[in-house]
């Protein structure tokens, strides 16, 4: 993982919920917000919760104090709740009030040129991808750890269907609770207003230090 967001996301032993770096009206129209103040206040201070309390598990039953018959439930919680506190510190930092373009200049914007042909072109293959995911899940761009290429795929809840060291660059959360009180069942227009807020400068700096092997 490659975000200083991150840094955030733990203290004294424990996962703590980072602050959100903008205002709760600061996404309006692409989130509302009481949908922004939902998703951190609630949604992710609950993932943080569980991985918390998973993690808690864990080390009771490594401790002897509880049967290793609660060791599969454990481990599925903290992959579901650790992804969830990861996806979305990773997700607020990757948004701007206005957006921040991606500089044409920028070792990204050369590698999505490279890899998927133009910006418009990646764009719209993020976009299917995105709209493609069944159920609750993330679109992400990331890199490859072993070819160093820009993939997007996409992941289910917050922890299956992903590639192990697969760094993430930029992800777009596609969970109902994301859009729904904007953009009800719109997910497509969701998906479009999210493309006109990324922060290109903290993606293209996550690219940087994904290529540097940098955690
Ligand atoms: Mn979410």
């Amino acid at each position: 993982m490659n975000s200083s967001c991150l840094r955030n996301a733990y203290a004294e032993g424990h996962y703590v919920l980072p602050p959100l770096p903008y205002g709760d009206a600061s996404l309006e129209p692409l989130i509302c917000a009481e949908t922004l103040y939902l998703h951190h206040d609630k949604h992710h201070a609950a993932y943080v919760a569980g991985a918390n309390a998973a993690l808690e598990t864990l080390q009771l039953i490594n401790a002897g104090e509880l049967s290793t018959a609660h060791a599969s439930a454990a481990c599925q919680n903290f992959a579901f709740n650790l992804g969830g506190h990861i996806l979305h510190s990773l997700y607020w930092e990757n948004l701007a009030p206005k957006g921040v373009h991606l500089r044409t200049d920028s070792l990204l914007s050369e590698a999505i040129d490279a890899e998927f042909g133009s910006y418009v072109a990646f764009e719209k293959l993020y976009t299917a991808v995105a709209l493609a995911v069944q159920g609750s899940g993330w679109a992400v761009l990331g890199v490859d750890p072993i070819s160093r290429r820009l993939i997007i795929s996409g992941i289910c809840k917050h922890h299956e269907v992903l590639v192990p060291s697969f760094s993430p660059l930029l992800v777009c959360d596609v969970w109902e609770h994301a859009y729904y009180l904007t953009w009800s069942n719109d997910r497509k227009g969701y998906i479009n207003a999210f493309m006109q807020h990324i922060n290109w400068t903290v993606v293209n700096e996550r690219y940087e230090k994904a290529l540097r092997n940098e955690f």
